[in-house]
């Protein structure tokens, strides 16, 4: 681990306002450090500012806005902030809107990575950098659990993407030395979690449903996808810790369980206290609310992607022999901490 003080050392967070932008800003102002943060050009208010407010972070930290996608905004980022420790958090990270703007996301995704790393190896080689790479690179991947040595097996633009620039990053480590890592975090969720995923659809649905607020059944896609969900508290703490290690080198992180997208809605019924009882199978699937005999939750074929990923789970070792790292909020109690912040939300 690194010994210099971590007090008034310089962060840069790009995509701040995103979920794990707020945790990790939070981490690393509790522990002393300046922090700035980038905000994408266009808008008034960034879509996810509500983030930096929930979490108590509005003023705390220093915004700069940035297109990433432009090598000289990149170089012209560091050479302003010269941060000690870069997380590169900024994406397009929906995987599902993805396949509907495949280049922006390649762009997004893959281009700004390497204008990043691009400027830290031409003026700022001691900045060391984490990338957010994702679980989802490894696809059709047929083992299971995944570790660090799978193979990826893309399926999305999205995970196109971010292969490329994990590949990206890790060939600046090896080619010139630089200290960048890649945190392969899978599925991690939180009361911050954005609502075009589906752990939020479902609990801010099913809450509506549960207080007479929705009357309309909620559709969903696959409820046989499966995923290892954490806690994006307990991630962001391992993005952390990678940026301390002696050596650099790539990360997974994950809970090493898997649930179905089925297994989600019945948690969140459960929290809730909303008897369900499944019927029918494939696109006739449906759950009815055993207490008004009314379908709550239904199967709409538009939802499904184009190609999926059918179930990952992922296999932490690394990270907890080298780092430490282990996660500390299983599935049930994640459900229920996101059940809770929504009711607190609407009094
Ligand atoms: P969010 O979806 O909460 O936020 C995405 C962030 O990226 C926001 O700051 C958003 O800004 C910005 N952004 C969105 N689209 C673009 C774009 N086209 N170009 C540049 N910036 C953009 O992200 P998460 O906190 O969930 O994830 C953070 C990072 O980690 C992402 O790179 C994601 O791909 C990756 N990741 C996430 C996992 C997860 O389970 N959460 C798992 C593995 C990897 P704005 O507020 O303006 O919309
Ligand atoms: P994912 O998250 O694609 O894994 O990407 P998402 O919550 O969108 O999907 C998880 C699984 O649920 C299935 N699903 C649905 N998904 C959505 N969004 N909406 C639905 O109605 C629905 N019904 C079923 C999906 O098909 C999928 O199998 C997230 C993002 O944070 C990425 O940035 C990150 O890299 C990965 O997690 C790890």
């Amino acid at each position: 681990m690194r010994e210099q003080a971590e007090k008034g050392r310089r962060a840069l967070i790009t995509g701040i306002t995103s979920q794990d932008g707020a945790y990790l800003a939070a981490l690393l102002l509790d522990r002393g450090y300046q922090v700035t943060g980038t905000l994408r050009p266009g808008g008034t208010v960034p879509a996810g500012a509500w983030r930096l407010a929930e979490m108590g972070l509005t003023g705390r930290v220093a915004m700069v806005t940035a297109d990433l996608t432009d090598a000289q905004a990149a170089t012209g980022l560091l050479d302003e902030c010269r941060p000690a420790e870069l997380y590169h958090l900024a994406a397009h990270s929906s995987v599902h809107s993805s396949f509907q703007v495949p280049a922006q996301t390649f762009a997004s995704n893959a281009v700004a990575t390497t204008n990043l790393l691009e400027a830290i190896r031409t003026r700022h080689p001691a900045t060391r950098f984490y990338h957010a790479s994702t679980s989802e690179m490894f696809g059709a991947a047929p083992e299971v659990p995944q570790r660090e040595s799978t193979l990826f097996r893309p399926r999305s633009p999205y995970a196109v993407a971010k292969v490329a620039a994990h590949q990206m990053t890790t060939l600046y480590r090896v080619a010139y030395g630089l200290f960048c890592v890649n945190g392969i975090l899978f599925n991690h969720e939180s009361p911050l979690r954005g609502p075009e995923f589906v752990t939020t659809k479902i609990v801010r649905s099913l809450t509506d449903w549960q207080q007479g607020r929705r009357a309309a059944p909620m559709a969903l896609g696959r409820l046989d996808a499966r995923r290892d969900w954490g806690f994006a508290g307990d991630y962001v703490r391992g993005m952390w810790a990678m940026l301390q290690a002696g050596q650099p080198d790539d990360y997974l992180l994950a809970t090493g369980r898997t649930w179905s997208v089925r297994d989600f809605v019945c948690m969140t019924a459960d929290a809730l206290g909303l008897r369900l009882e499944w019927q029918g199978e494939g696109l006739t699937e449906q759950a009815i609310d055993l207490d008004t005999g009314r379908p709550c939750v239904t199967v709409d074929p538009s939802l499904f992607r184009p190609a999926e990923v059918g179930e990952l789970r992922g296999d932490s070792t690394r990270a907890r022999l080298r780092l430490g790292w282990s996660p500390t909020v299983d599935l049930p109690a994640l459900v229920t901490m996101m059940v809770t912040a929504e009711q607190a939300r609407r009094g």
